[in-house]
């Protein structure tokens, strides 16, 4: 048996849904950060993958992809007691649209104007692990092409501001709980992990103010939060 570990960039929301599922369930799990301009041949044990998360179980097993890793987690460490609902039509649809529709909101709201892009980029360059060349090259470079090209062009596809989008996305899901506290009921489960996992991400930077307007996306967020050990 070896240490369990997470291969993760500290700034992916991805990483943040794998991170939330180890906290509630108390792992013994070692974060190992990679370096964000040296993916590839840091995660070259995922023979081709080079994406984070990836988790190492403590048999050696490699797993990747974000939602998977969390299904294997669950099953591995918790008889699946978060994905109880897995294979029902409301768990799966659900799943699969905030892995689909809210992964895509989160460079809006971080890159989405000027100012935004500016202070997610500065930030960026200080929790991720870089090279010191590469740290600064970063902290330049990445605003113009983040901003300039890549949110540019989501915001206008979507069409509303972020604000509005993510205020809509919360407004949806919370409305999904059927009078209770959770989307998984009167405790969380599997989905409400992973979207917590993509709102967590945008939490280090400043723009989580336009998130926590929302209020009963606060009050799910709040509870979810009392979930981490
Ligand atoms: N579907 C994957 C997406 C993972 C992903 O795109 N991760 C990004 C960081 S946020 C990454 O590792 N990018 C590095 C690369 O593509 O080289 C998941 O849910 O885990």
């Amino acid at each position: 048996m070896s240490q369990a570990s997470l291969h993760v960039l500290q700034t992916c929301p991805f990483c943040w849904k794998v991170r939330g599922l180890i906290e509630h369930l108390g792992l013994d799990v070692d974060e190992v950060q990679v370096n964000a301009m040296r993916t590839k041949k840091e995660l070259a044990f995922t023979n081709g993958w080079n994406k984070v998360p990836v988790f190492t179980d403590n048999g050696g097993e490699v797993v990747v992809d974000s939602t998977p890793i969390m299904m294997y987690i669950d099953e591995k460490y918790n008889s699946s007691g978060l994905s109880k609902n897995s294979g029902d039509e409301r768990f799966d649809n659900m799943l699969a649209h905030i892995d689909e529709v809210w992964k895509r909101a989160t460079i809006p709201i971080l890159y989405g104007s000027l100012g935004a892009a500016l202070s997610t980029t500065r930030k960026v360059s200080k929790l991720e692990k870089f090279g010191f060349f590469s740290r600064r090259l970063y902290a330049w470079a990445g605003f113009p092409i983040m901003w300039g090209i890549i949110a540019k062009k989501r915001v206008k596809k979507d069409g509303r501001t972020p604000k509005k989008l993510w205020h809509d996305l919360l407004t949806e899901y919370t409305s999904s709980f059927e009078g209770e506290a959770f989307f998984g009921g009167t405790e969380p489960n599997l989905v409400d992990f992973a979207a917590f996992g993509y709102m967590r991400s945008i939490s280090p930077f400043k723009q989580f103010k336009v998130l926590e307007e929302h209020k009963d996306g606060m009050t799910w967020y709040n509870l979810m939060k009392q979930q981490l050990k």
